[in-house]
């Protein structure tokens, strides 16, 4: 180590792993966006709560920023580091600590991937709910820094409502034990919820006990063909009636276009404008009549146009396959991505201004839309016309956000549903959060990271 900062550090902490290997630079300073230069001072892999703390005591001493860092799937920059940052990858504090039957909790350590927890409740017949399609390598830590939510937060919600406690080093290297699994404890302010969705800019989540819940009953998957937007939010409010939904996630013609062109299988011979995939429990023969009877009802009324219900686990993998591998097939396009929420009601109404106003900005662009639209979440994909330098695109795709968020106001949506605001929507908070209230985060910040090292230029 020929920086004497990072020569301090290995003396400190003489077990710590540390790597100034060019590709492991590059690996872990970026995360999905692509859009920044990885330029880490190194790579620190803390195996242990003591080393995360030696680590931020010593960038406090030293005044160098710190990049925690997951699985970097995010999709907003939180976890890129490209200005000589220290990163502090979670990757070897990766195991669950514990089980509570009692309880019914999972105690693990940040750098456990989803799909290894959700794997872990199953071995105790629970399930951890939150899911989504970067499962296999996002990790914990970074899904509460971001409050992640995902295709089921429509029944269980986002990852906050699965968080029983938090161990958390602070940006001045405190060890905070938050909550510690209670279930009531009305005892003044809950950092743990304060944690939950701050973006690595308070401290660094070095523990996580999860609650977990029971498996829900048999379910089936169907995959719907809609002719026309005004009858989507007309099928979501018929389903959430006569079903009993796990999730109900929507995408448009472009993004299934995408989707087989990467391999997965057309479902129907004819193109339609929009499709819904919808999870339902089927716990009974009653259950899979009224599946039925909620189809034929669609169809009659013109909602609907075609459908299939998954007659199979297999099946019902390949259904989900076309919603679940759409970012994936859409990534060699470098779109520019936009993750907007509104609430539930005033989606038809948002929908019809964005689709005005999308079509009069990008009128040659392929624009591919799709989410979670019984949550109100619309992920609005622009895709890169060939040729085009990415600056300029990043930049025209911009001046098109400022135009979003004013149709957002209007209808009192959020420029960030559920990616975060990292680096990628800085510009935008305002748009969201009141002067007052950020105030108060730049206040809360100055409390939890005087020196501001934790995340620098993330969020804030
Ligand atoms: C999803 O819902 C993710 O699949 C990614 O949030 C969304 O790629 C995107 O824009
Ligand atoms: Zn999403």
């Amino acid at each position: 180590m020929t920086d004497p900062r990072l020569a301090e550090l290995a003396r400190l902490l003489p077990d710590l792993k540390l790597s100034t290997e060019p590709g492991d630079l590059e690996h872990h300073g970026r995360d999905w966006t692509r859009r920044w230069t990885p330029a880490p001072l190194a790579i620190a892999y803390p195996a242990t709560v003591a080393e995360v703390q030696g680590i931020v005591r010593w960038a406090n001493g030293q005044g160098v920023g710190l990049v925690p860092s997951g699985g970097r799937t995010g999709l907003s920059g939180g976890a890129v580091a490209a200005h000589g940052e220290l990163v502090v990858t979670l990757d070897r504090m990766n195991r669950v600590l514990d089980f509570d039957p009692i309880d019914r909790t999972l105690t693990v350590q940040p750098g456990i991937a989803l799909e290894a927890v959700h794997n872990a409740a199953r071995e105790h017949s629970l399930i951890y709910p939150v899911d989504f399609a970067a499962r296999g390598s996002c990790q914990i830590g970074g899904n509460i820094a971001t409050n992640a939510g995902g295709i089921r937060v429509i029944r269980y919600g986002n990852t906050r409502q699965w968080v029983a406690g938090l161990k958390v080093v602070t940006g001045t290297g405190e060890l905070l034990d938050l909550n510690r699994g209670l279930v009531k404890n009305a005892s003044g302010y809950d950092f743990r919820h304060l944690v939950i969705g701050s973006e690595g800019t308070l401290g660094i989540v070095v523990e996580a006990t999860l609650s977990l819940t029971s498996p829900p009953p048999p379910s089936q998957v169907m995959l719907l063909a809609i002719p026309a937007m005004d009858a989507l939010m007309k099928v979501f409010a018929e389903a959430r009636h006569s079903l009993s939904l796990g999730a109900f996630e929507f995408f448009t013609d472009r993004a299934l276009h995408h989707v087989v062109a990467h391999g997965a299988r057309r479902p129907f011979e004819e193109d339609h404008p929009f499709y819904v995939v919808a999870e339902f429990d089927v716990p009974d023969a009653a259950a899979e009549a009224a599946a039925l009877a909620f189809f034929e009802f669609c169809l009659g009324e013109g909602w609907v146009v075609d459908g299939v219900i998954s007659s199979s686990e297999a099946q019902a993998a390949s259904l989900w396959r076309l919603r679940e591998g759409i970012t994936e097939s859409l990534a060699p396009h470098k779109p520019y991505k936009n993750d907007v929420s509104v609430r539930i009601s005033a989606v038809p109404a948002f929908m019809a201004d964005m689709q005005t106003l999308l079509a009069a900005e990008y009128p040659d662009v392929d624009v591919v839309w799709f989410g979670h639209i019984g949550d109100g979440n619309l992920h609005i994909n622009v895709l890169k016309p060939e040729g085009l330098d990415n600056a300029v695109f990043v930049a025209q795709c911009e001046h098109v956000t400022s135009l979003l968020v004013d149709t957002l106001h209007r209808h009192g949506g959020s420029i960030s549903a559920e990616h975060g605001i990292g680096l990628v929507k800085k510009p935008w908070l305002g748009s969201v959060r009141s002067e007052a209230e950020i105030a108060l985060m730049r206040g809360i910040k100055a409390v939890w990271d005087p020196n501001g090292i934790m995340n620098p230029g993330k969020l804030l």
